[in-house]
């Protein structure tokens, strides 16, 4: 993620690969004030053994695409909602790269960063068969979980 700030939105996507057993680092890297730490995570993540990054920025959020820019691994975009704009600067900054770059774009703030998890969860399930079961039985448990009478 790109500041500490950060960090009340991005929880719920540690939080949601904590429940899935998947294991994963939290950085802050910052595109804008650390771009060196950011050259040096991004190129050397794949090497270091990592599968997916999940990119939290917000405002003129550059992290994920710079991060994308710098590494085949898939990078997934959480735009954080910011004050001035309320996460639309974010989700513009994120979701409008340019052909070539991809960057898996979520959706504004907390939703967006357990939908990151999720998706990070799922494309490493496709090559992990446990993971795939702990997925389905997380996606069951939601389903039992939703009442069918609102009162
Ligand atoms: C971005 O600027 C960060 O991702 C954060 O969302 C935003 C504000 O950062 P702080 O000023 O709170 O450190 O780079």
């Amino acid at each position: 993620m790109g500041s500490t700030s950060d960090w009340d939105t991005m929880r719920h996507a540690a939080e949601t690969l904590d429940a899935l057993g998947v294991p994963y680092e939290t950085k802050v890297v910052s595109a804008h004030r650390t771009p060196q730490r950011l050259v040096e995570y991004a190129t050397g993540a794949a090497d270091r053994g990592l599968k997916v990054i999940i990119g939290g920025a917000g405002g003129a959020a550059h992290l994920p695409g710079m991060a994308a820019a710098m590494t085949h691994l898939p990078v997934l975009g959480v735009p954080v909602e910011s004050k001035a704009l309320k996460g639309m600067d974010s989700l513009l900054s994120i979701v409008q790269m340019p052909g070539g770059i991809p960057v898996g774009t979520l959706a504004i703030g907390k939703a967006g960063a357990i939908n990151a998890g999720l998706l990070a969860a799922a494309i490493l399930a496709t090559g992990d068969e446990a993971l795939t079961e702990r997925l389905k039985a997380w996606r069951a448990a939601q389903t039992d979980g939703v009442a069918i009478d609102p009162a």
